[in-house]
């Protein structure tokens, strides 16, 4: 009885106000046909959304890196493949206290180094003798992937692997037989570890022991995943994570999630679902806006390709006891999160295990800075039982209402709107965070937010792209009054969230 009430109820939402925008089926992909005019093109892109693992992905916001292997030992950032797999000796190695200390930071996810380019591995291969199997590391017997898989369990937090596809040890690397030798290793980490939720593919591709470089065949590496591990994202050089383009950890202004895939003629669309394509990454990945208006005019295909911002909390990837005093401050940290999660991406952080296996205690202090910070500034949102106003808006007051799954959107085909908000009182704030609800699609183009200084509306802030959370800091205002503009928008613009807050 009550669910047909509630299938009426909604019937008639979408009947009267018209929710416009909406794809009746919402996939990660689309093929433009040729000779499709911009506005075809650009409400097209307004219905691409996310896989789910491309979602839950972006959910997570933070996500940990654990750089760790022989570099740790020789001081070096890209070892040769030639050390000695007896240099490898983390004399108190604690996975445990690496999972605890992140997740406590907030961190949803880690990925750890399974094999960086010196082919050393972390986890006893049966396929090579370079590895943890031949260090003095509990005689032979650890694996440091389990520790971290186990820990990851252990805390509830997600598990990724990188694997390096440069190997600068392999005496196969360099001919066809290493696509078959990574192949083994990928399928080792992908079945003994439990359920892994992000694989992570370097673009480095440099000479091996031969001289020679290879050609990897990601094509074939891609089916192994999505057969092994379904719900695994694939980054950077594969087809559900893109590489925000810096290893700064600072995004763009303007981060569309949707960005053209010119090459979807090489998509393989694997069996079991029209939902999963996979393609290679191609062509910018560094310019200042990857999706916009002009970006996308000539595209052939469209993908939901969001971006990864990866830093190490350090000026290295890998531990070096002289840098200790060079750990990024709270301040710097918290800068840092403005510049990507604030920004559309996932921060992927590192950082590195020391040489007896252990977070370092100048890293731990950061992170707890870092996250007193977040806290003390999001404790609050000023805009907390303020009146909502908008003439051509429904379900105003869900973009207050703390659930994600609930969004304002506008009536009939309107594409900007003019969100008005009494406070309750006057306060003083300095931060806007905004939030789209990309299950709908990513569509926000311009956005203005002013307050009322008794007499006039004056700017407090601006933007182009929101996507799945936008952050921006703007000097101090008292006000009772802010109002929101949605400037111009892809179809019906969709906000799940709206927040003001006051920086400690
Ligand atoms: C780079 C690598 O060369 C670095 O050593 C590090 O692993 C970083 C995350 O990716 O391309």
């Amino acid at each position: 009885m009550f669910k047909k009430l509630f299938q009426v109820i909604l019937f008639l939402q979408i009947v009267v106000f018209g929710v416009y925008g909406q794809s009746s089926k919402s996939i990660n992909y689309a093929i433009i046909k040729p000779g499709s005019n911009l506005t075809t093109i650009v409400n097209t892109a307004a219905n691409v959304t996310p896989s789910a693992r491309q979602l839950r992905w972006q959910e997570l916001e933070l996500t940990a890196f654990f750089h760790i292997g022989m570099n740790t030992f020789t001081g070096r950032e890209w070892g040769d493949g030639k050390e000695d797999s007896k240099l490898f000796n983390p004399t108190a190695l604690d996975a445990r206290q690496w999972v605890r200390t992140v997740k406590a930071a907030g961190f949803k996810q880690v990925i750890i180094t399974a094999k960086h380019h010196d082919g050393f591995c972390l986890w006893p291969s049966k396929y090579t003798e370079h590895s943890v199997k031949n260090s003095p590391w509990e005689n032979g017997q650890g694996d440091v992937v389990k520790e971290v898989a186990d820990a990851c369990r252990e805390y509830k937090i997600g598990f990724g692997i990188y694997l390096s596809p440069w190997d600068r040890n392999s005496p196969v690397y360099g001919t066809d037989a290493y696509n078959d030798y990574f192949v083994n290793q990928l399928t080792e980490l992908l079945t003994q570890y439990g359920r892994v939720d992000e694989v992570w593919f370097d673009g480095a591709n440099g000479e091996g022991p031969n001289g020679k470089k290879q050609e990897y065949d990601f094509d074939r590496w891609y089916n192994v995943i999505r057969k092994l591990q379904p719900s695994a994202v694939i980054a950077i050089m594969g087809p559900d994570v893109r590489w925000v383009g810096t290893e700064t950890g600072y995004g763009r202004e303007t981060e569309w999630s949707v960005v053209p895939a010119n090459n979807l003629d090489q998509l393989a669309v694997t069996a079991k679902s029209q939902h999963d394509i996979t393609f290679k990454p191609k062509g910018d990945m560094r310019g200042d806006d990857l999706g916009g208006r002009d970006k996308i005019k000539n595209a052939t295909g469209l993908v939901w390709y969001p971006a990864e911002a990866d830093v190490s909390i350090r000026p290295g990837w890998f531990f070096h006891a002289e840098e200790n005093d060079k750990v990024k401050s709270p301040e710097k940290l918290m800068d840092i999160y403005y510049n990507s999660v604030g920004k559309n991406c996932v921060l992927l952080l590192n950082i590195p295990p020391d040489k007896e296996g252990l977070l370092n205690s100048s890293d731990v202090n950061a992170l707890q800075g870092w996250k007193k910070l977040r806290d003390e500034t999001f404790k609050i949102n000023l805009l907390k039982d303020a009146a909502v106003e908008c003439a051509n808006g429904v379900n105003l007051k869900s973009i207050l209402d703390d659930d994600y799954n609930t969004w304002f959107t506008t009536r009939n085909k309107d594409t900007s709107a003019v969100i008005t908000l009494n406070l309750k009182g006057s306060k003083t704030f300095d931060v806007l965070l905004l939030q789209e609800n990309i299950t709908i699609g990513q569509r926000v183009e311009k956005f203005v937010l002013e307050y009322w200084d008794g007499n006039n509306w004056k700017k407090a802030t601006e933007g182009t792209t929101i996507g799945y959370k936008r952050s921006l800091r703007f000097p101090t205002v008292t006000a009772d009054k802010v109002r929101l503009t949605i400037e111009s928008s892809r179809l019906n613009p969709t906000i799940a969230t709206m927040g003001l807050y006051k920086q400690p």
